[in-house]
C-alpha cells in the first residue's frame, strides 16, 4: 500500500554579508529541480522558497507560508562560514545579538526573537538520523547546539515557537550548509567549503530520515 504523501518546506537564504551567492540557496535550487538521484522521495511533496536575510521580515515571510501550506516540516537552510560539513542544528535560542548588519541594514543587539518565550527550543528534526543518512553518503555532517543569533537561528525560533504554541504537530529546524570552494577561495583562508552538488545530495539524503520519521509519528 503506498504511503500518504507528507508535505515538506524546504527554506534558504538569498545572500549576505557582501557575498554574491548563498550557498543554501543553489543547493535548494538543485532540490527544487529535480538535479539529483537523492531527491526522489516519493512519498514527500517538496516546495520551496527564499528567505531574505532580514530581521523580522524573514520569520514573517516563512511562517505566512507555514499558515498557507500547512507542511508537516519544515527544514530551513543557511550558509554558515565555520560549517565543516551539513550542521544539523539541536537548539535555537531566543536572542537576536547580530554580528554584521542584515540585508536591510539593521544590526539588532541583545533583543529577544519573541518577547516573553521560552529561552530555547530543541529542534524537533530526527537530527541524528540525518546526520547518518548523510554521512553514509561519504559525506561530513555534524550536529551543533548552536545556530547563533543572526537569522539563522531568529528564523528557526520563530518556526519553532508557532510550533509549539499553534501546530504541535509540525516538525521543524535548521541545517547550516558550508561555503562553497569559490566564496572560501576569494576570502583566502584555509576554511572547509562544500560544492554546492554535494551539499544537495547530503540534504536530500537528510531529507529520507525526515521522511522516515514522518512516516512513523502521528
Ligand atoms: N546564514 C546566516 C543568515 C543567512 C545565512 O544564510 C546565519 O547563519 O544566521
Amino acid at each position: 500500500m503506498s504511503q500518504p504523501t507528507k508535505k515538506v518546506l524546504i527554506t534558504a537564504f538569498e545572500p549576505f554579508g557582501g557575498s554574491h551567492v548563498n550557498p543554501s540557496e543553489q543547493a535548494v535550487q538543485l532540490l527544487a529541480g529535480w538535479q539529483i538521484p537523492e531527491r526522489r522521495i516519493p512519498e514527500l511533496e517538496i516546495s520551496v522558497d527564499l528567505l531574505p536575510v532580514a530581521g523580522g521580515a524573514a520569520g514573517l515571510r516563512l511562517l505566512e507560508r507555514v499558515r498557507r501550506e500547512a507542511p508537516d516540516a519544515v527544514v530551513c537552510l543557511g550558509e554558515s562560514a565555520t560549517a565543516t560539513g551539513i550542521t544539523l542544528e539541536r537548539v535555537a535560542v531566543n536572542l537576536r545579538d547580530y554580528r554584521i548588519a542584515d540585508n536591510s541594514g539593521q544590526q539588532v543587539v541583545d533583543q529577544p526573537v519573541v518577547a516573553g518565550g521560552p529561552t530555547a527550543y530543541l529542534t524537533t528534526l530526527p537530527v541524528r538520523e540525518m546526520a547518518t543518512a548523510i554521512t553514509a553518503l561519504g559525506i561530513p555532517a555534524e550536529l551543533s547546539l548552536s545556530a547563533g543569533t543572526f537569522l539563522c537561528n531568529e528564523v528557526m525560533y520563530t518556526v519553532l515557537h508557532y510550533a509549539a504554541t499553534e501546530q504541535p504537530s509540525l516538525r521543524a529546524g535548521f541545517i547550516h550548509v558550508p561555503q562553497l570552494p569559490e566564496q572560501v577561495a576569494l576570502g583566502g583562508r584555509g576554511r572547509a567549503s562544500m560544492d554546492r552538488l554535494t551539499t544537495a545530495r547530503g540534504i536530500a539524503a537528510a531529507l529520507t530520515a525526515v521522511a522516515a520519521e514522518l512516516r512513523n509519528g502521528p
